[in-house]
């Protein structure tokens, strides 16, 4: 039998096998397979399970997975609406992070997903809290909890004042697994237009010079700035690694104008820029 006509018979059986009873499904299939369990905040009648690859937050970017359980039916909850908001108490004040909104996760039911950076912790892991805000028929519920954030390895993610006197965050987010090769670098850069509000900044450019300081500072063939993408508002470029080891990856923002508003060239006596993000692999 042709493609074409064993294809509609085919999405037909899919269709039916998927949908006979959903919550069989989500019993069934393991939807945060691959996953480690962060933390449980339990409000009531719902415990709220946060998730990462790792099992653990830290500083830079993290990619969250959470599900509500309803203790009462202990089924996952599949048509809430939720909303986050991490805030870290500083001796003197307190502030939020960059974060995204929290959506569905593609081809799950019971799985929401979002990212939160961490700029900064205390080095015992203290001074986060996480509060939830979600909705499920029409009910409103809230829950705010302390959470541990430990201090990444590497420089992932930093904080700095602009020229133009805004304060920026910048975050690495890929490589995740760098190698020898040129990489896909991915970068998240926002402005910290208060103390809880950090929206993405878009058509900077941020230039890109990885060094190898323990080597002389060589640099490598074949690397390109970072430019802004508009469909999901992260920066992207190419990041040419030629060897292992600890590279430096100095960068210098520039806005949309062209002007510089952190980092400088990297010559025989400026050995870095003030701004950079590093990784060792
Ligand atoms: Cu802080």
């Amino acid at each position: 039998m042709k493609l074409k006509y064993l294809l509609p018979i085919v999405c037909f059986t899919l269709f039916f096998s998927c949908s006979t009873d959903d919550n069989d499904d989500t019993m069934l299939i393991n939807e945060v397979e691959n996953l480690q369990l962060i933390k449980t905040i339990e409000n009531g009648d719902q415990s709220i399970e946060l998730y990462n690859e790792k099992g653990m937050f830290e500083t830079g970017y993290n990619m969250i997975s959470l599900r509500i359980k309803d203790n009462n039916t202990n089924t996952y909850v599949e048509d809430a609406t939720i909303s986050w908001m991490p805030v870290m108490q500083m001796p003197t004040m307190q502030h939020s992070c960059p974060k995204s909104e929290i959506t569905k996760a593609i081809g799950k039911d019971t799985v929401y997903q979002g990212f939160i950076i961490y700029q900064m912790t205390f080095e015992d892991g203290s001074g986060w809290s996480l509060t939830l805000d979600y909705t499920i028929n029409d009910v409103d519920y809230s829950v705010t909890e302390t959470i541990n954030v430990m201090q990444y390895e590497n420089q992932n993610t930093a904080s700095f004042m602009g020229s133009d006197d805004s304060r920026y965050i910048v975050a690495l987010i890929a490589p995740k697994a760098p190698s020898i090769a040129i990489n896909n670098m991915k970068v998240g850069l926002f402005k910290m237009e208060n103390m809880m509000t950090f929206p993405a900044v878009e058509d900077y450019t941020i230039a890109l010079d990885p060094r190898m300081p323990g080597m002389g500072n060589h640099s490598s063939p074949n690397n390109t700035d970072l430019t802004y993408n508009s469909a999901d508002h992260f920066y992207y470029g190419n990041l040419s690694l030629t060897m292992t080891g600890y590279w430096k990856l100095n960068l210098k923002l520039l806005d949309a104008s062209g002007t510089v508003l952190k980092g400088e060239d990297v010559t025989e006596n400026n050995e870095s820029s003030s701004l950079y993000l590093d990784l060792e692999f």
